[in-house]
C-alpha cells in the first residue's frame, strides 16, 4: 500500500514536539506513583522540544475523576493533546473494577468526541510492586510512554485528512 502523506517523524522515529501545547491530567490518589509518572511525561515532553510554557497540569482527586477534566482540557481548544496519569492498585480497594473501567472508557469516549488526542497513562495493577516497576525513573515509566505517545498521535493527526 502507498502512502501520500509524509511523517515529520526523524529517523529514530521521534517527533519534533516544539510548539504543541500539552495538558497532562494528574490523579492524587497514589501520588507516591503518579508523581513518579509526571516526572517521567515532563521529561519525556521536554526531551522532545515541548516548552515548559506549553505544558498545563491539573490534579484531580482520583482515576475517577480524570474523564471529566480531561474532556473540558480538550473541548478548551487551547491544547493539542492531554496525557492523564493515574495508579489504580487492585490491593488497594474492593472496587478496583467500577474506578478502572470509568476511568478507561471516559477517557476513549471524551478522545472521541472530541476528537482531541487523550492518551490513557493510567495505570492498573495488581499490586504497589507492579505499579513501582511501571513508573521506574531511569526505566520504564509509563508516564514517558504517554508523553511519546501524545506528540506521535498530534503529529498523525495534523498529517491526516479531516473533512472538509
Ligand atoms: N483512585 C485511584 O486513582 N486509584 C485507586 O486505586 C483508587 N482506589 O483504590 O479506590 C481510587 N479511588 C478514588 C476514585 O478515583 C475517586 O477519586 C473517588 O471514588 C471519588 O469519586
Amino acid at each position: 500500500m502507498s502512502s501520500n502523506f509524509k511523517a515529520a517523524q526523524t529517523v529514530t522515529g521521534e517527533v519534533d514536539g516544539s510548539g504543541m501545547r500539552i495538558a497532562v491530567v494528574c490523579a492524587r490518589f497514589n501520588d507516591l506513583i503518579t508523581n513518579r509518572m509526571l516526572e517521567g511525561t515532563l521529561g519525556g515532553l521536554a526531551v522532545h522540544g515541548v516548552k515548559e510554557s506549553d505544558v498545563t497540569v491539573a490534579w484531580v482527586p482520583g482515576a475517577f475523576e480524570i474523564p471529566v477534566a480531561a474532556k473540558q482540557c480538550a473541548g478548551s481548544g487551547e491544547f493539542d493533546a492531554i496525557i492523564t496519569l493515574g495508579a489504580v492498585i487492585r490491593g488497594d480497594t474492593a472496587h478496583f473494577e467500577y474506578v478502572a473501567g470509568p476511568c478507561a472508557e471516559g477517557i476513549q469516549l471524551a478522545a472521541l468526541e472530541t476528537g482531541v488526542p487523550i492518551i490513557f497513562g493510567v495505570l492498573t495493577t495488581e499490586n504497589l510492586d507492579q505499579a513501582l516497576q511501571r513508573s521506574d525513573l531511569d526505566g520504564d515509566n509509563k508516564g514517558e510512554e504517554a508523553a511519546r505517545t501524545a506528540l506521535e498521535m498530534v503529529d498523525l493527526l495534523r498529517r491526516l485528512p479531516s473533512a472538509p
